[in-house]
């Protein structure tokens, strides 16, 4: 009998054993403490999850002007690094194994959360469909600030600047955020870089800031404790591009010589739990570790990895209702139901307190 690979077989990435294939997705909860610093609820929150093979934090902004949304934790104060040393503490107590998202928002911000109420940044002047999230309500987005060829390497040095810092603070590696409307993908795509400079038009050019940032990551990490994620067809955060196959296709291609810890990949539309690509194109063109992401399932996520189709799947809602997803899925007990209500902010109501099994076993 040949043994099939599943969820509970153990995987290495870089220099890490992982003891199983179940990741916990990376996820907004805006609970950070004053300063942006993550706090004790946020150590205890991951901690509690410390069974996953892996935990990808939530998105951190690399910098003030990366910030798009109140209460995110950032990774550029030594306050910021100090909390964040608390969470990669609590994890590892636990033996767990935790990345840290590397975030910059882009033109997904508003002036009232940038220094000195500056306008957001971007590759060009395109105004996103919405509104904001900001300490004072929804507010319109405003027409970003079209980055300047002068400007760009102080974006890759806020990257490179996150990645020391996330390396004080005791992660085991960082996940570069490409994903879901933010600046790194809003050069990528080209319904938001109208660009005609190197670093818009060809495939070519519009890859080349997250070539330059994973290189400036790699100043503090070796690659193989660098993951990417992206998002082909989301069109969350008013994002499009004309030919998602191809504009993905190419970016996985050239990722991958890059010998990187993992290319993480938000399969379809995140909010509508639809896909339409043929992700299969974008796992062979890369050859490492393929983590896939959006509406899976224990089933789905089985049968994908049989299929040979994924390597590691993540999990979102289902990782806040159930802090032992690991030991739920392998006994295919019943699952916890996340409260939308408490996913944004708040306190540890929604957070901290989604019962464990044993816990649910002691009452019944
Ligand atoms: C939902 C709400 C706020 C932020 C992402 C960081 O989509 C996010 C996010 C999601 O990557």
């Amino acid at each position: 009998m040949s043994a099939q690979i599943s969820l509970f077989t153990p995987i290495k990435l870089g220099s890490l054993e992982l003891p199983n294939r179940i990741v916990m997705a990376p996820m907004t909860r805006n609970r950070a403490a004053e300063g942006d610093v993550p706090s004790d609820l946020i150590a205890e929150h991951y901690a509690q999850r410390a069974s996953a093979g892996l935990i990808i934090t939530e998105g951190s902004q690399v910098s003030q002007q990366g910030q798009g949304y109140p209460a995110t934790p950032g990774i550029y104060t030594p306050q910021q690094v100090t909390g964040w040393r608390k969470v990669t503490d609590a994890v590892h107590a636990k033996d767990g194994h935790i990345f840290i998202q590397l975030w910059h928002v882009g033109r997904i911000s508003h002036p009232s959360l940038q220094p000195e109420g500056a306008l957001p940044v971007a590759p060009s002047a395109i105004k996103p469909a919405g509104e904001a999230v900001t300490y004072q309500g929804m507010q319109p987005f405003v027409e970003p600030h079209a980055l300047e060829l002068s400007e760009i390497p102080g974006i890759v040095e806020q990257f490179r600047v996150a990645a020391h810092n996330a390396k004080a603070a005791g992660f085991d590696g960082v996940e570069i955020h490409a994903a879901n409307g933010y600046l790194l993908d809003q050069f990528l795509r080209d319904g938001t870089n109208h660009r005609d400079d190197e670093y818009g038009g060809a495939l070519e050019n519009r890859v080349r800031l997250l070539l330059e940032v994973i290189d400036a990551v790699s100043e503090a990490w070796e690659t193989a404790s660098i993951g990417v994620r992206i998002s082909p067809e989301n069109s969350f955060n008013d994002i499009h591009d004309s030919d998602p196959q191809n504009t993905f296709n190419y970016v996985a291609e050239h990722l991958s010589p890059l010998a990187l810890a993992y290319l993480h990949v938000v399969e379809g539309e995140m909010m509508q739990g639809t896909k339409k690509l043929d992700y299969r194109q974008i796992r062979d063109r890369f050859s490492g570790i393929y983590m896939a992401n959006c509406g899976y399932t224990l089933e789905k996520a089985q049968a994908a990895l049989q299929a040979g189709n994924v390597d590691m799947v993540s999990f979102g809602a289902l990782y806040i209702a159930n802090p032992d997803l690991v030991e739920r899925f392998a006994r295919k007990a019943p699952l916890n139901k996340p409260d939308p209500e408490t996913y944004y902010g708040g306190d540890a109501h929604g957070y901290t307190d989604y019962p464990f099994l044993e816990e649910e076993e002691a009452l019944a």
